[in-house]
């Protein structure tokens, strides 16, 4: 598994991370952490970013500008991408201040800000990853199953 355990911490520039979806000029963060189809995926990210013109926002952005039309995602949010090319195709996500999901696809995991250009950004959220291998989210999801139906047979027989 290329997954590496445990959470690691990312700063995600308004400036030089932004996805700058028109002017191209500025790059996505690479964060190194390759994900498998059906990896669990957490993200949690705090901070406050300034993308222009309309205020100071945390990483679920504003509707100020509406939503960009590439990815439709409001404009000035934390988003991620997992493939093998940050700016090849635009299956980006919304991550905000707290995503949980499951990987699509596999291959690297980016973080950006989304945003038109990048001249008159500023700021930065650090963000939080925390992926879980495919096999490792089966395991916990069976030692959850495991638990109800102990507690249940716990309960079955206090009721007989
Ligand atoms: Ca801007």
């Amino acid at each position: 598994m290329a997954v590496q355990a445990g959470t690691q911490t990312f700063e995600v520039k308004a400036n030089a991370n932004s996805l700058a979806t028109t002017a191209r000029d500025a790059v996505p963060l690479n964060t190194g952490i390759t994900l498998n189809l059906g990896d669990a995926l957490a993200i949690s990210a705090t901070g406050l970013w300034d993308g222009g013109g309309c205020g100071i926002f945390d990483a679920n952005g504003t509707t100020c500008y509406g939503n960009d039309p590439i990815t439709g995602i409001n404009y000035f949010s934390l988003i991620g991408k997992i493939g093998a090319d940050a700016l090849a195709d635009n299956t980006w996500f919304k991550v905000g201040t707290s995503y949980s999901g499951v990987a699509a696809s596999a291959g690297t995991l980016y973080l950006a800000f989304l945003d038109t250009d990048s001249f008159n950004n500023s700021g930065f959220v650090t963000a939080s990853v925390t992926a879980v291998p495919e096999a490792a989210s089966w395991a916990l999801m069976l030692a959850g199953l495991a638990g109800v139906t102990a507690v249940r047979q716990v309960r079955r027989r206090q009721r007989a």
